[in-house]
């Protein structure tokens, strides 16, 4: 990778890749393709350069390719679980008519691309503990839909085209950086400001449901060195699963009153994230990313804990 756009560089996965991209980078361009109404701001909009890119217009993704010598592609523009179900057309455009469109302009242009995929392309039919490789996906939410879509899309435009795609199956990812928005696993993220903010946390979610869960470096890291990989290794590409955690809001509120003994949670649960919850698996087994690209988490329920709250009570003045 040298020149490298990331298409949503200012969403939840974007905004912190893009940085990590032009620390490890440092001689080639890393473009931070936004769309009006959500322009870089700050440390990302001064430390490099930035392009319109909407991903339902292929003209301004190979206008963007083209200027800046691209040779690889992040596309991270998605609508989250939750939202993909009050908006699914726009979801299909986004999520399947926006990878169409990349895909097109890197097989022209010759780039490699990475399109995230999810825990939430599996759905009730899918082996729910340490859920395989390769399973039955038959998800029921149109994220999901557009999710299955994307991971056999990239790898048609793989065999018949050579386009270097490469996915990963991202769990719930948390960040105290740029919040998510409108996804199920969201609450994993609100639990910890909540916390440090010495607020009571009402949960969407309800106890006894599991999902797989991963502290963003982690994730950054997947996304980057799935790209950086030896592909003679690969018997897979889109998409990989991956894991580091699975817990449920009961093992998360207590862990995190280990640290913060008088943090309180109550139930609210949103019928609409719990029934997609429950259609997620429980946890992922990820053998084949550790064995054909040498994949391993870093951080752990405790560790993720430790230093969302450190940052995140830094941030809000309430250390303890
Ligand atoms: C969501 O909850 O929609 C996402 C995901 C698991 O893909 N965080």
């Amino acid at each position: 990778m040298k020149n490298v756009l990331i298409i949503g560089s200012t969403g939840q996965i974007g905004s912190e890749l893009t940085m990590k991209l032009r620390s490890i980078y440092t001689n080639g361009n890393i473009v931070a393709g936004y769309i009006p109404g959500a322009e870089p701001k700050g440390e990302l909009k001064e430390s490099g350069p930035s392009a319109l890119v909407d991903i339902t217009n292929p003209q301004q993704i190979a206008d963007a390719v083209e200027k800046y010598q691209i040779d690889t592609i992040y596309n991270l523009a998605a609508l989250l679980s939750a939202v993909a179900e009050a908006k699914p057309q726009l979801a299909w455009k986004i999520g399947v008519g926006g990878l169409f469109n990349t895909l097109e302009v890197a097989r022209e242009k010759r780039c490699a691309v990475f399109t995230p995929s999810s825990i939430g392309s599996f759905g009730p039919e899918t082996p729910k503990d340490k859920t395989p490789q390769d399973t039955i996906r038959n998800p029921r939410t149109m994220y999901g839909v557009t999710k299955v879509t994307g991971e056999m899309l990239s790898d048609y435009y793989f065999r018949h085209f050579g386009v270097d795609t490469r996915s990963v199956r991202f769990p719930g990812l948390i960040s105290y950086v740029t919040p998510p928005g409108g996804g199920t696993t969201d609450y994993a993220v609100d639990i910890y400001y909540a916390a440090a903010k010495g607020e009571k946390f009402l949960c969407p979610i309800a106890a006894g449901t599991f999902m797989d869960m991963m502290y963003m470096p982690d994730a950054l890291r997947a996304a980057i060195e799935i790209m950086e990989a030896d592909p003679s290794k690969f018997i897979h590409r889109n998409s990989f699963n991956i894991a580091s955690m699975s817990f449920d809001p009961e093992i998360i509120y207590h862990k995190i009153k280990e640290y913060r003994p008088d943090f309180q949670m109550e139930y609210q649960v949103d019928p609409l994230r719990q029934s997609i919850a429950e259609s997620w698996p429980n946890s992922l087994d990820d053998t084949c990313a550790r064995e054909e690209w040498g994949w391993k988490p870093e951080y752990d329920l405790d560790a993720m804990t430790r230093d969302m709250l450190d940052k995140l009570s830094a941030r809000f003045g309430k250390q303890q």
